[in-house]
This record gives structure tokens, sequence and C-alpha cells, in this order.
């Protein structure tokens, strides 16, 4: 198929498009390795972001304008190997982005699912974005035709990871790294907001898609190419399975409609937007 025919273009620009990066080539990308860690400031700097991990190309008009969503707790180390690999990445793809990172404050077990709401709903206040990325900070994708902007279908962009050998464990998988535009978000709902603990969001969300007659695509599996950084297994919660199973009563009520959050704290840092979250 004509990716290019897929993609969902965010703006329209007369002239000076910026080009879109599918090249068929896979993507070779080195920088030094710390430098997210040792010192962001230069990293940003040396890359011309702006802060709160903001960018976009100065040459030509990019297509897309995009937010990237990560929920986050705990893996500091992780998060500089991911905004050390992804600025480069993203900056390759002429897209016009912004990161936001969102972290749950101590208390209660990780919710990934609420902590994706809570990162749709910061960005839509600070900018008119089209288009979504929600991913977790352990997924490196590896390969440049693997572009960081909607498609006109809600889009599994990690089909392919390392860990499951390059291979997708079962087709309603719908974990990892996703692309929604706005519209498809709102459609969904959003997230269920009652998933704490590990597992079973990202199945839900998908029969969510699937109930409001939203299909997913996905890229070619030589496309779809992750690495995933290693982190100890976190146990999965007991109550996933009645989450899931009740989930369809809630399509309506819980998600983006009944989102309850406090914000704590909001800073601008050198390579992306920190959210920390009361939820
Ligand atoms: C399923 C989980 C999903 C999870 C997927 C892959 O079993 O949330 O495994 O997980 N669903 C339930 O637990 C109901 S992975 O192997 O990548 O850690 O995304």
């Amino acid at each position: 198929e004509d990716i290019f025919n897929e993609l969902e273009k965010a703006y329209l620009p007369k002239n000076n498009s910026c080009a879109v990066n599918i090249s068929g080539k896979s993507s070779r990308l080195l920088y030094p390795l710390n430098e997210a860690k040792e010192n962001p400031t230069a990293l940003a700097r040396r890359l011309g972001i702006l802060p709160g991990g903001q960018w976009k190309p100065s040459n030509c008009h990019s297509l897309f304008n995009v937010a990237i969503i990560l929920p986050y707790r705990n893996r500091k180390a992780q998060l500089t190997i991911f905004m050390n690999y992804i600025h480069p990445f993203l900056q390759a793809q002429n897209l016009d982005y912004r990161i936001f990172v969102v972290e749950q404050s101590p208390g209660r077990e990780f919710n990934r699912a609420k902590l994706f709401n809570v990162g749709f709903n910061e960005a839509i206040k600070a900018n008119d974005f089209h288009c979504f990325i929600f991913q977790d900070i352990d997924l490196i994708p590896q390969n440049l035709d693997n572009i960081y902007a909607c498609t006109k279908m809600p889009r599994h962009m990690s089909s392919s990871v390392n860990t499951f050998r390059y291979n997708l464990p079962y087709n309603g998988l719908f974990g990892g790294a996703i692309a929604l535009t706005r519209e498809h978000f709102k459609r969904a709902n959003g997230f269920s907001n009652v998933f704490y603990g590990w597992g079973g969001e990202d199945d839900d969300f998908y029969s969510r898609l699937q109930t409001r007659g939203l299909k997913v695509c996905r890229f070619g599996p030589d496309v779809a190419q992750y690495y995933m950084l290693i982190h100890a297994k976190e146990p999965p919660s007991s109550a996933r399975f009645v989450n899931l199973e009740t989930g369809a009563r809630r399509y309506d009520t819980d998600g983006i409609s009944n989102l309850e959050y406090r914000v704590l704290s909001h800073q601008l840092r050198p390579l992306y937007s920190w959210i920390l979250a009361d939820i």
C-alpha cells in the first residue's frame, strides 16, 4: 500500500512543505551516548530544541504536528537513553513535535492508561496538536521509515519488537507505541482510567476502537521494528481480567469524559515537558 496516501496530514502548506522521509533505508543514527544524561542543556542547544522538548524544521513547513506522550515513573536511566535517541530520530523525519513526560506521583500502582489521558488533556491545552503518539520509554524505534505521524487509521507502531523476535504475539496487541489523531482518540473516549497495575489497558483500548468502528493499521514488520530496553517485568495486576470483561459498559463513562487528576508540577525541561500528576 502507498504509505503516502495513508498519512493524515496536519497542515497543508501551499509551498515549501518538508519532505517526508520514507526512504526505504533503515536508520543509522549515531550521537554521543550519554549526552542527555550528562548535559541535557547542551544536547538541546546542539539540536536546536526549545524548552519543553519542542522542535520544528526551520527551512520548510512540517506536514505533521505531533505530541508524543510518555507515561513515566522511576526509570531515569531509560528516560535519558530514550531522549538521546528520539530527538535526532524525530528531527530526521522533519516533524513539528513536542514531547510530554507524564509522571505519576507516589502512592498507588502505576496507571499507564490514565497517564496517557492526562498527557492528552494537557497537550491539547498547550497547542493545537493534530496527532498523538502514545508510547513507552523502553521502546526504541529502529527504522526511520516508521514515521511518528498519524495515518488515517489508528496505527499500532510497535508490532515488531526484538523481545518477541520481531513477531506480533497476537493480532489484537495494541500496546507499546501507537499513533492516533485527536479525532480518533476523542471518538474512543480515550483510555479507561481504572487499570491500575500491569496489563490489559491496551487490550481494552483496542476494543474501544473496534466498538467505535475504528479499524487499526500497521506498517510492515521490517518498518515497525523496535528495540526494547531491558527492565524487570512488573507482576500483572489481578484486576485486569475483570476490568477487561466489564470494560464495554464503561466506554462512554470512563475515559476522557470523566478524567480527574491534579497537576502537582509542570516544568519545561530542556528535552521534554514534564508533568507530575496525582491520579
Ligand atoms: C497481554 C496483556 C497486555 C500486554 C501484552 C504484551 O497479556 O496488556 O500481554 O505484554 N494483557 C493482559 O494482561 C490482559 S508484553 O509481553 O509486551 O509485556 O500489552
